[in-house]
């Protein structure tokens, strides 16, 4: 049936923290027998390992940040966002942030800065960082603006305040649009998202479905897992693609996001990342209802998640 919008939301930012609590089991991991990825999914469904069993790491740690900011703001303010970044990091540094990133959140929590966007400026001799941080935790941007046009330079702007990199927050902008896309329209219509420079590795993930039976070693080789943006974001969105229908090696009592979210992993590199960008969009798609309640209750901040989705789902409607 008919999936409603503020069931896409909440699909949306719930399928996003799943994927991190999920995806860290695997997180740097080489590569990841498909029977691996099902032991540890069916083991979710133990009901006496207790709620919220599974942590979230940096990935879910910033986007509820972005969440509060857009949220308390009522809009885009980059010294808010920048503060709770920072607050956050210095609260919970232990939560796997990237080794560069970490000295972007230390500068941000000086009361004398008057530039938040100058810390990540000066990181790698002045490139910025080209890492996936700033697609990471993109979503809410999509849920928080109803146009495209907000959605990029907002998204682009919030990546900016740790990612300075073209490359860092043209990811940034590629995963908000994809979870935009999913929200209204059929997925397919992300195949479009042709943004420079991440146009040829598009090329490549519509080339990849044409195959239809591409390896796993395939999908690695040509797109990625890796904490680079360019190789992640795209290949988070050619798993929400490949999982629109049944996989081999995947159970078939697996709906679509359950399949995106087992399918990412199985490609492991950085696997809490590139299944909390896949979750955002597939659940986006499919909706919270897709999403299994024990699932749901094995990760930390999920329900938080939830709640998050269903105010933005508000605000949205108010513009
Ligand atoms: P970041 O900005 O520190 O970038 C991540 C890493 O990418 C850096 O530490 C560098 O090694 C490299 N890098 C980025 N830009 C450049 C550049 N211009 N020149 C040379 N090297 C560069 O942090 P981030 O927020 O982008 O990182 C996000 C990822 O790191 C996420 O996956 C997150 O979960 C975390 N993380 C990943 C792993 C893993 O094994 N995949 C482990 C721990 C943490
Ligand atoms: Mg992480
Ligand atoms: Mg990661």
């Amino acid at each position: 049936g008919q999936v409603s919008t503020l069931s896409r939301f909440r699909g949306a930012l719930v399928g996003a923290v799943l994927g991190d609590c999920i995806g860290g089991e695997f997180e740097g991991a080489e590569d990841v027998p498909f029977d691996r990825v099902l032991q540890h999914l069916s083991g979710l469904e133990d009901d006496t390992r207790g709620d919220g069993i599974l942590q979230y790491s940096d990935d879910t740690a910033m986007m509820r940040c972005v969440s509060h900011s857009l949220l308390t703001r009522t809009g885009f303010d980059e010294q808010d966002m920048a503060r709770r970044f920072a607050k956050e990091y210095s609260l919970a540094p232990g939560r796997g942030y990237g080794s560069g990133v970490v000295q972007v959140l230390r500068k941000l929590a000086s009361p004398q800065l008057s530039d938040v966007f100058q810390p990540a400026q000066a990181q790698f001799g002045g490139r910025g960082s080209f890492g996936n941080g700033g697609a990471m935790r993109a979503a809410p941007f999509a849920l928080a603006f109803k146009n495209a046009a907000d959605v990029r330079r907002y998204s682009r702007l919030g990546a900016m305040l740790t990612h300075s990199c073209s490359l860092g927050y043209n990811g940034a902008v590629l995963q908000a649009l994809a979870v935009h896309l999913s929200l209204q329209v059929i997925s397919s219509s992300l195949l479009n998202l042709a943004e420079f420079p991440y146009c040829a590795r598009l090329h490549k993930v519509k080339e990849l479905m044409e195959r239809n039976g591409a390896s796993i070693e395939e999908v690695i080789s040509e797109l990625g897992n890796g904490i680079a943006a360019l190789e992640s974001v795209p290949t988070a969105i050619f798993c929400v693609l490949h999982c629109l229908e049944a996989r081999e090696g995947l159970p078939e009592h697996y709906g679509g996001l359950e399949r995106t979210i087992a399918y990412s992993l199985a490609l492991g590199g950085d696997t809490d990342t590139i299944a909390c960008m896949a979750g955002a969009i597939a659940g986006a798609h499919y909706g919270i209802l897709a999403i299994p309640q024990s699932w749901q209750r094995s990760c930390e901040g999920a329900e938080e998640a939830d709640q998050l989705a269903e105010r933005l789902y508000k605000l949205y409607h108010l513009e």
